[in-house]
């Protein structure tokens, strides 16, 4: 790394979370290992240039490098997905959710979402998000029966709230969503249907998920989790929308795209049209899939009663443990998870009586089913002997050693 010896404060904290990375066991569903493509895209020239505007409409001289870079990315983009227009400039999955609210709702507009409670994300409408302040929010749930959606349920809250945005996705929900119903509900009540499909981008990108294209009028999504690119979001729709989707973006609510991460979001891309990709994702469900099995089978509950994605939600409620008691511990051990609220919950959010396992991280390593196993059987014992620091320190130690047989990082530097 350049900076070794100029920056040492920021060397030395850069070196040490490449350690972290490395040495640890990521298992936070929405994180995952960028490769060394990825990173020199993300990380060079394409940094210093402005571009406000669209290719070949641009604000400034000089951009037709990047003019080709944003075009190959949008077609790329397109192509993977089969969508009519794509918009690669929103520099998050909550920008690309913004733009769509921006091009198609007004001020206290009703929008319906998933209930951030029950795995839903902070755009679709929670309080503290401007989805929430600035619209007319409302939510749908997961049914107590089973802890999946339940498209009557949803479809009556429709009726009785008439949203004029749906939206469907989620951060910790495991089960498929099925997109095709999201647009029934939504034609019947007027709405337009939004899907968000950050999580599952990769998934649905290999054909491993139903996907929300030609059922929703605009698909979101971020570009580092499934899809293992650079930190960022797209946005997708119809001809239709293309002019308000692109205005809304630019200049509706970002300036000067970052053309680096644009590119680095065309690598992944490409990445992700390859057979390898695709066996990828394959073994991140395998590894969900037999991860929640191997959990059920240490006397874990897991919500929704399984998995059809890359995540899963764990009830600690039988090992009477916390989310958050949870999460410091198995970070101490080099284990990184997150606390999380399950359907229903009666714990506040900072404590949480779940934790979120996702595999895309740990897959992108090579583990397997085989690993996935070992994994569960470390977590459960430093579950058992939550307050041991020793006991934490040696599991600390046992993940390093594990890790360094899946080596990722330390093949391109010297860690
Ligand atoms: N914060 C992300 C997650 O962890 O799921 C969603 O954007």
């Amino acid at each position: 790394m350049k900076l070794e010896g100029k920056d040492t404060k920021i060397f030395e904290l850069m070196r040490r979370e490449l350690d972290r990375e490395e040495y640890s066991l990521i298992l936070i569903a929405s994180e995952n290992y960028a490769d060394e493509d990825v990173l020199a895209a993300q990380g060079c020239v394409l940094t210093n240039k402005y571009a406000e505007g669209y290719p070949t409409k641009r604000y400034y001289s000089g951009c037709t490098h990047l003019d080709e870079i944003e075009s190959i990315a949008i077609e790329r983009a397109k192509e993977l997905f089969g969508a009519e227009h794509a918009n690669v400039q929103p520099h998050s999955g909550s920008s690309a959710n913004m733009a769509v609210y921006y091009a198609v709702l007004d001020r206290g507009d009703t929008v319906l979402g998933m209930d951030i409670a029950h795995g839903g994300h902070l755009t679709h409408g929670a309080k503290p998000s401007f989805s929430g302040k600035w619209y007319r929010a409302v939510s749908y749930a997961v049914s107590e029966k089973d802890e999946m959606l339940d498209y009557d349920e949803i479809l009556a809250v429709a009726r009785k709230e008439r949203p004029k945005l749906i939206i469907a996705g989620a951060s910790a929900y495991s089960k498929f969503i099925d997109f095709k119903k999201f647009r029934e509900i939504a034609d019947e009540v007027g709405a337009y249907f939004m899907a968000d499909i950050a999580h599952i981008a990769g998934l649905v990108a290999a054909g491993l998920h139903p996907s929300p294209f030609g059922h929703a009028h605009f698909v979101t999504t971020t570009t580092h989790k499934t899809l293992r690119g650079p930190r960022g979001g797209i946005v997708f729709c119809n001809q239709e929308f293309a002019k308000k989707i692109d205005s809304a973006v630019f200049p509706g609510i970002q300036g000067g795209p970052l053309m680096h991460v644009i590119a680095a979001k065309a690598v992944a891309l490409h990445q992700a049209m390859t057979e390898e990709f695709k066996q990828y994702q394959k073994q991140i469900i395998a590894n969900a899939k037999y991860m929640a099995k191997c959990m059920a089978d240490l006397g874990f509950r897991i919500v929704s009663g399984g998995t059809d994605n890359h995540l899963f939600l764990v009830d600690l409620t039988p090992k009477n443990v916390t989310g958050n008691e949870a999460q410091v511990s198995l970070e101490a051990s080099g284990i990184m998870v997150n606390k999380n609220l399950i359907p229903f919950d009666t714990r506040s959010p900072g404590i949480t009586s779940g934790i979120r396992l996702g595999t895309p991280a740990v897959t992108t390593r090579g583990m397997k089913e085989k690993e996935m196993e070992i994994i569960c059987v470390m977590i459960d014992a430093v579950l058992k002997n939550l307050n041991d620091r020793s006991f934490m320190e040696n599991t600390r130690a046992k993940v390093r050693e594990f890790c360094k047989g899946f080596p990722f990082y330390s093949r391109m530097y010297d860690i």
